[in-house]
């Protein structure tokens, strides 16, 4: 499909969707909600529409409609030319409790394999390192990998608890405080020269770094500027052609960072 022809389709469909009082996956008519279940198909499709042969993927995401925990999987699973479908929940919907119940720690994201469910994000980008190739050559590269992941979690957790606990009080604090923790990085950025963090290409550890590094520059736009390599990383990253298409994307850029609105 040529991406007028793709643009066009979306244009077509989201001004039947507009018309629809509600978008929410759960509350619409069945004609309504086949109509925005496709609009947002096609969104992904846009956004991973660098070839005409991007891999027909058996993934599909379950989460809220914001970028959080599934920004690294995205951007990964783009990179690696794979499709994905989305399926996004509505928090009133999820407040009901009967797709809470359903979920092993009661939480989203879930990512759904075929017919193989799996939850928690860093398990979930474990398990695309696996199918993609992109958990290290061998056993010690893999560690180390596991190692970046848990490392840039702890940022994450840190990012996380000042967004949604501590925005407008340690907002500052959080900044003055950020090349402590991003100075590790660097240093081990740095210390690999193949601009990724373990081996010469890729990892999970790489998308989910690089995803959190993008939440930070929008946070503090200067807060790379002392980390030369870690600055080469993210705009290494940005460039890729896939990536590019995909940061690009109403998908992506239509989502907010966090589910609270800070930023
Ligand atoms: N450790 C989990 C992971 O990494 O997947 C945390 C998942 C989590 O905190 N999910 C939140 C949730 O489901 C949404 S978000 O924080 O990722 O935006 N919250 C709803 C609830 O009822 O707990």
């Amino acid at each position: 499909m040529a991406t007028t022809g793709v643009r066009g389709t979306v244009r077509k469909i989201d001004s039947i969707v507009q018309k629809s009082t509600t978008t929410r996956i759960n509350s619409v008519s069945p004609s309504r909600m086949f109509l925005e279940y496709h609009r947002r198909l096609i969104y992904v499709c846009l956004a991973l529409h660098s070839s005409n042969n991007f891999a027909m993927g058996p993934y599909t995401i379950t989460y809220f409609g914001v970028r959080g925990r599934c920004g690294a999987m995205r951007i990964m699973m783009a990179d690696q030319g794979q499709e994905w479908k989305e399926i996004v929940v509505d928090f009133a919907d999820w407040m009901k409790g009967d797709l809470k119940a359903t979920c092993v720690f009661g939480q989203l994201p879930k990512l759904e394999d075929g017919g193989f469910a799996l939850y928690q994000s860093n398990a979930i980008l474990r398990h695309l390192g696996r199918n993609h190739d992109a958990y290290g050559k061998d056993g010690k590269e893999a560690a180390l990998i596991d190692m970046m992941c848990d490392g840039v979690e702890d940022l994450r957790l840190k990012y996380v608890k000042m967004i949604y606990q501590e925005y407008d009080t340690g907002k500052d604090v959080y900044i003055k405080d950020l090349p402590n923790h991003l100075d590790k990085f660097e240093a081990v950025m740095a210390k690999n020269k193949t601009g990724f963090l373990v081996g010469d290409k890729p990892s999970f550890a790489d998308y989910s770094l690089f995803e959190v590094l993008l939440n930070h520059l929008v946070l503090c736009s200067s807060c790379l500027d002392t980390f030369p390599s870690l600055k080469s990383f993210v705009e290494k990253m940005s460039a890729r052609p896939k990536i590019k298409t995909f940061l690009d994307s109403e998908a992506y850029k239509k989502l907010p960072i966090n589910g609270n609105g800070k930023q």
